[in-house]
Formats: C-alpha cells, sequence, structure tokens
C-alpha cells in the first residue's frame, strides 16, 4: 500500500493531530470547468476550507501515485490538461496506477482513496447519478456504488437534471444511502435550489449532520452519507432557462453519439455554451458553499 500512496506534509500533519481533513476531487478541475477558472476554483476551495478551520485534501493519480494533498503546481498541471487527463472513476485506478499514469479522480475514485487515510469527508460540486434513459442504456454513475460502500460523506449541491433524479433517488435507496438534506425538504437540482422530488431527511444543523454520520458508522454500517446543500438562491439559476439548456445539450449530444463517461464533461461545457458561462458561474458558487458546509460538518466529526 504504502508504495502507492503519497500524502503530503500538510495532510500528514494534520492526520497525527487529528485534524478536520476535507477531501477535494480533481476530476471538477480537469473536466468539470474551464481553464483558467477550474484552477481559480480548486485553490480557492482549499482556502475556504483552510479559512474555516480544517485542512483541505485535494486527490488526484500523478505518475501512478495515489496522492492525498496536491500542490498548487499539480493543481495548474490537471487544470491546463484538461481533458487530456485520463477521467478516473474506482474501476480505472488499478490501470493508471500500474502503468504510473496521471488519473484526475471523480467522486468515486476520490472517496476511495482518500478513506486509505481515513479521511471522512469530502466536498464536490455535482455526483454522477443514473442517466436519463439508463433504462436502455444502464448509465449509472459508479459514484453511487462507492457511496454505498466506502466510508465517506459527501457534500453536493444536488444532482443535475441531466441526470434522473428520480432514478437516482431509487438507486441510492436500494444501496442503503441515506440522503441528507440540509436545511431543505427537497432534493436541490445543482443549478437550482429545488427539485420536485423529496429527500429522506431533513436536518438543519452541521452538528445534527455529524451525529448522523458518526451514528451510521459506530453502528458498524458500511457506506457513505450523502449530504445534498441547496446553491445559495441569490447565485441560482433561473428553472425555465436551465432546463430548455440542459434538454438542447442532450438532444446535441444524442446527435453526436456521445455516450459513457463522456456524457458529463460534455453535458457541462455545452450548457455552458448555451447559458453564455452563467452556469459556470453557479457552478463555482455551489462548489465554494459545500466547501463551507463540509468544513462545518468535519469539525464535529473530529
Ligand atoms: N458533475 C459536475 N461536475 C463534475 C462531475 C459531475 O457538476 O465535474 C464529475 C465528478 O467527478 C463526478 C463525475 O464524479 O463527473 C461523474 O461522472 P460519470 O457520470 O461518468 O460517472
Ligand atoms: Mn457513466
Amino acid at each position: 500500500m504504502l508504495e502507492y500512496l503519497s500524502i503530503s506534509n500538510e495532510v500528514k500533519e494534520a492526520l497525527k493531530k487529528k485534524m478536520p481533513i476535507v477531501a477535494l476531487e480533481s476530476t471538477i478541475i480537469s473536466h468539470g470547468m474551464p481553464y483558467p477558472d477550474n484552477v481559480k476554483t480548486a485553490l480557492e476551495c482549499q482556502k475556504i476550507i483552510r479559512d474555516n478551520g480544517c485542512i483541505p485534501a485535494t486527490i488526484a493519480i500523478i505518475k501512478g501515485k495515489l496522492k492525498i494533498g496536491l500542490t498548487d503546481d499539480e493543481i495548474d498541471y490537471l487544470g491546463r490538461s484538461g481533458t487530456n487527463v485520463n477521467k478516473t472513476s474506482t474501476r480505472d485506478i488499478p490501470y493508471i496506477v500500474s502503468k504510473k499514469l496521471d488519473g484526475a479522480t471523480t467522486v468515486s475514485a476520490t472517496s476511495y482513496i482518500a478513506s486509505l487515510a481515513n479521511i471522512k469527508i469530502f466536498a464536490t460540486g455535482g455526483i454522477g447519478g443514473v442517466h436519463r434513459g439508463a433504462q436502455e442504456t444502464f448509465d449509472i454513475s459508479s459514484d453511487l456504488d462507492e457511496l454505498s460502500k466506502t466510508k465517506m460523506a459527501v457534500v453536493c449541491a444536488g444532482a443535475k437534471s441531466i441526470l434522473d433524479l428520480g432514478l437516482t433517488l431509487e438507486y441510492l435507496e436500494t444501496k442503503a444511502v441515506d440522503v441528507i438534506g440540509y436545511k431543505t425538504d427537497v432534493l436541490p437540482a445543482f443549478y437550482t435550489s429545488k427539485s420536485d422530488f423529496k429527500v429522506n431527511h431533513r436536518l438543519d444543523s452541521p452538528t445534527e449532520i455529524a451525529n448522523l454520520i458518526k451514528a451510521k458508522w459506530e453502528i458498524g454500517m458500511p457506506g457513505g452519507v450523502l449530504i445534498t446543500n441547496p446553491i445559495p438562491t441569490e447565485y441560482e439559476m433561473d428553472k425555465e432557462v436551465i432546463d430548455k439548456a440542459i434538454s438542447d445539450a442532450i438532444i446535441e449530444m444524442d446527435k453526436l453519439h456521445i455516450t459513457g463517461n463522456k456524457t458529463t464533461p460534455y453535458l457541462l461545457s455545452k450548457i455552458k455554451d448555451i447559458t453564455g458561462g452563467d452556469s459556470l458561474k453557479s457552478n463555482i458558487k455551489l462548489v465554494y458553499n459545500n466547501c463551507l458546509l463540509a468544513s462545518l460538518i468535519a469539525k464535529e466529526l473530529y
């Protein structure tokens, strides 16, 4: 194990001192946003986590090493490389490691790697889910299965309606992953603070959320918890505008026969173009909001 793992000094020190740590993924840097906004956002996420009394641990695979805690140069490299870096979900880890390649880690791979260092919580923008039309394509993100297996609390802004929100919730129920709404009864829809679907449980404070996470693990239950945090209303998008952008982007994607792990990056970038960059602005704000909430919960977990 040790020969594959490379933990930064800052994160090592935090682990030794039992300081609260918040993990961050790297596919959001390479595939989720354009350069240079991606790098600026990644660095600002780390700053928000530090300003709130925690230590950030951005995760990626560099030359085959599972890296927990990246240097600013490594973040810049992933941001500049964009989609040329391998998008790495859990399935891909052994290949990338054995070939000594670079990999930007998705929610699933980041959760798995972070758990190797006993990190408990992770902030991101949106997780993958059950895609629209999954009845035919079977396209269900491995993020959902990882949540059912790995001890990691994941803070996100709900799921985008590029996914089938109803089926995503059904799948998570089957996998015994609780979906918590922070100060909300309904599942947030990423760019907007509301959807037509209810969350399982609403909790109104970071302490209550931390208590639920601790209870799950102390009982000995496997897997994580999904915390959904609505985008602050001042930054949310107009529902009609974003719904139209999403359906237009899906039509375009189908025309181009884009499938598999290329769908999420394609749709994010197409939606950004259709909305003249407005969706990117919302995306950045909701990620910051998730870093803040994850930090508040992390402090109660350690
Ligand atoms: N949603 C976003 N931005 C992202 C992703 C999802 O708004 O960058 C990335 C995350 O890394 C997530 C991955 O884990 O896409 C899911 O990809 P897929 O649907 O191929 O499983
Ligand atoms: Mn997929």
